[in-house]
C-alpha cells in the first residue's frame, strides 16, 4: 500500500491509513471477498476499448461506445473523484450441479450468476450500506456507488486495485478464488492510500478457455468478439440468433459459463455467502419444456428481481426454442414448440421453425447431437464439476 499523496501532513496521512484498514474490515463485514483502493489510470485500457469498438466487437451494445472517455476517466464520470474502492462478491452456490446440467439436453442451463437475485441490486445495496458505514466513521464525504450501472471499466480498474488479473477469457481472475465473482465500486473524494496493482498474469501457456469456447468467440487471447458470444446473444441481443451459432449453444438459455468452467483457476472456487444467490423457481433443475411453457405473466412474475428479466419474454422464448432444437427429438419438445407457434412474435416463430426442422433432421438421423467442446475435456480436469 502506498500513500502517493506527499502534500498531505503526516498526521492526516496516518488517519487515512487507519481509515483504509477500517474500510477493509467493513468490506468483509458487508460480504465482499476482496477490496482494493485505486487512483485509476485507465488510459491504456481506454485505447484497447476504442480498438475493440472500432472492430465492431461490441455488436449492438451501443452503450459501450456512447460515453467516450467517461468510461476510463473516473473524474469525468464523477467530478471530484480521487480514489475508487473496488470490491468483489462471490456468487457460486456450492450445491449446484453444473456438469450434469450441461450434459442433459432436456434441461435448461442458466449462467450461474443469474439463478438467484440480480447481483446489481444486491451489490449496490451493500455498497450503499458500506458507504454509509464509512460516513458514520468520518462524517460526510463525496461518493457514488456503481455495479455495472454506469460506464466504468470495472475489470481493468479492479486489476489496478490488486483484485486479480484479466485472463485470456477477458475476465478478472483471483489466484486464491477464481473468477466466480462480480465487481462493484465506490468512487470517493478521499485521498486514501492506494493498493498495489496485480501485475502478474497466471494464464501462462494455458489456452483452455479459447479452445473450449463453443462458438470460438475469442479472435485472440484477451479479446472477445461479442457477436459470437452466447452470453451476448442470449442476454443483450434483441434480434435473431445467427444460424451458424444456434447449434453450438447446446442447452444454454441465458448466459454462458464455459470459459470459466474450463479455467484451471476455478478448480477450487470460493462459495458464495449470500443466500440471495441461491436458485429461484427451481431454475437450476428446470427442463426446457417447463420454462418454454411459462406464460408472459409467469415470466413477468418469476423474473422479478432476477437478471433474466433483461432478455425479455421474446428473448427468453427465442433462446429456449434454440435449446429445444439442439436436443433429442422427443414428443414433449415437439408439441411445446408447435403449441407456441401461433401466439409468438415473428422472430420467435422463425426460431421455433428452425428448432422443429432440427428435431426432424435429428429424428431422421441426418444430423447428430452436437458434442460440446467443454464436455469432451479430459475427465480429470472436470472432476471438480458435479
Ligand atoms: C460488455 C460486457 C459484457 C459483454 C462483452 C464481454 C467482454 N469481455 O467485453 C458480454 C455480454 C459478452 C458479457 C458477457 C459476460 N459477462 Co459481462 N460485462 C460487460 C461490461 C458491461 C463491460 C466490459 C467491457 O468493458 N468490455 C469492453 C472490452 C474492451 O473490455 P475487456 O474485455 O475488459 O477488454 C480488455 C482486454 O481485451 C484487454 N486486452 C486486450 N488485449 C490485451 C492483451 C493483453 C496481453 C492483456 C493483458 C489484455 C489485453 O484490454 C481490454 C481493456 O482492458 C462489464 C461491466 C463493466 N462495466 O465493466 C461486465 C462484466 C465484465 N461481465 C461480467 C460477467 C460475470 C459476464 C459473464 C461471465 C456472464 C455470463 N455468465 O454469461 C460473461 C463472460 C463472457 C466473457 N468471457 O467475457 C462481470 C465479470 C466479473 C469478472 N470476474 O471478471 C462484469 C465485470 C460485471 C460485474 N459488475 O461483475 N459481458
Ligand atoms: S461466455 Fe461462452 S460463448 Fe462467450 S466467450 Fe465464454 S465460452 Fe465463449
Ligand atoms: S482458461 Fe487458462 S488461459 Fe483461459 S483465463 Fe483461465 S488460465 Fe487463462
Amino acid at each position: 500500500m502506498s500513500n502517493n499523496a506527499t502534500s498531505i501532513p503526516p498526521a492526516e496521512q496516518q488517519q487515512l491509513h487507519d481509515l483504509h484498514a477500517q474500510i477493509r474490515h467493513l468490506a468483509q463485514q458487508f460480504g465482499f471477498a476482496e477490496m482494493g483502493v485505486v487512483k485509476p489510470d485507465l488510459e491504456a485500457a481506454g485505447q484497447r476499448l476504442q480498438r475493440w469498438i472500432d472492430q465492431g466487437y461490441h455488436a449492438d451494445m451501443d452503450y459501450m461506445a456512447a460515453h467516450g472517455s467517461k468510461r476510463y476517466r473516473a473524474a469525468e464520470l464523477v467530478p471530484g473523484t480521487v480514489r475508487v474502492i473496488c470490491l468483489s462478491m462471490h456468487y457460486l452456490d456450492p450445491d449446484l450441479t453444473t456438469k450434469s446440467c450441461l450434459q442433459d439436453d432436456q434441461q435448461a442451463y442458466v449462467a450461474r450468476y443469474a439463478l438467484g437475485r440480480d447481483y446489481h441490486k444486491l451489490v449496490r445495496k451493500r455498497l450503499a450500506q458500506m458507504a454509509k458505514a464509512i460516513e458514520a466513521l468520518i462524517g460526510p464525504f463525496g461518493y457514488r456507488v456503481f455495479v455495472d450501472s454506469a460506464p466504468v471499466m470495472e475489470k481493468p480498474m479492479a486489476q489496478q486495485a490488486g483484485l486479480g488479473w484479466q485472463g485470456k477469457n477477458t475476465l478478472l481472475i483471483n489466484r486464491r478464488s477464481g473468477s466466480w465473482f462480480v465487481l462493484g465500486e465506490i468512487f470517493v473524494d478521499l485521498p486514501l492510500p492506494i493498493d498495489q496493482p496485480y501485475d502478474k498474469d497466471h494464464c501462462s501457456r494455458c489456452s483452455a478457455c479459447l479452445d473450449l469456447c463453443p462458438t470460438k468467440a475469442f479472435p485472440a487471447p484477451y479479446v472477445l468478439d461479442a457477436n459470437k458470444c452466447i452470453a451476448y446473444l442470449t442476454i443483450e441481443n434483441k434480434g435473431p440468433i445467427p444460424h451458424a451459432i444456434r447449434p453450438l449453444m447446446g442447452n444454454r438459455i441465458f448466459g454462458c459459463d464455459d470459459c470459466q468452467l474450463a479455467c484451471p483457476w476455478n478448480r477450487y472456487p470460493q462459495a458464495t455467502q449470500e443466500s440471495d444467490f441461491k436458485p429461484r423457481h427451481g431454475l437450476d433443475q428446470a427442463t426446457l419444456v417447463t420454462l418454454f411453457n411459462w406464460s408472459a405473466e409467469e415470466f413477468d412474475q418469476r423474473t422479478q428481481g432476477s437478471p433474466i428479466r433483461r432478455a425479455g419474454y421474446d428473448g427468453w422464448l427465442r433462446n429456449i426454442a434454440v435449446a429445444l432444437g439442439n436436443g433429442r427429438p422427443n414428443p414433449d419438445s415437439i408439441s411445446a414448440l408447435q403449441a407456441r407457434m401461433e401466439s409468438s412474435s415473428t422472430m420467435v416463430q422463425e426460431h421455433i421453425l428452425w428448432a422443429l426442422q432440427q428435431l426432424q433432421l435429428r429424428a431422421q438421423q441426418v444430423i447428430p447431437l452436437q458434442p460440446l467442446p467443454l464436455l469432451a475435456m479430459d475427465d480429470r480436469k472436470l472432476k471438480h464439476l458435479r
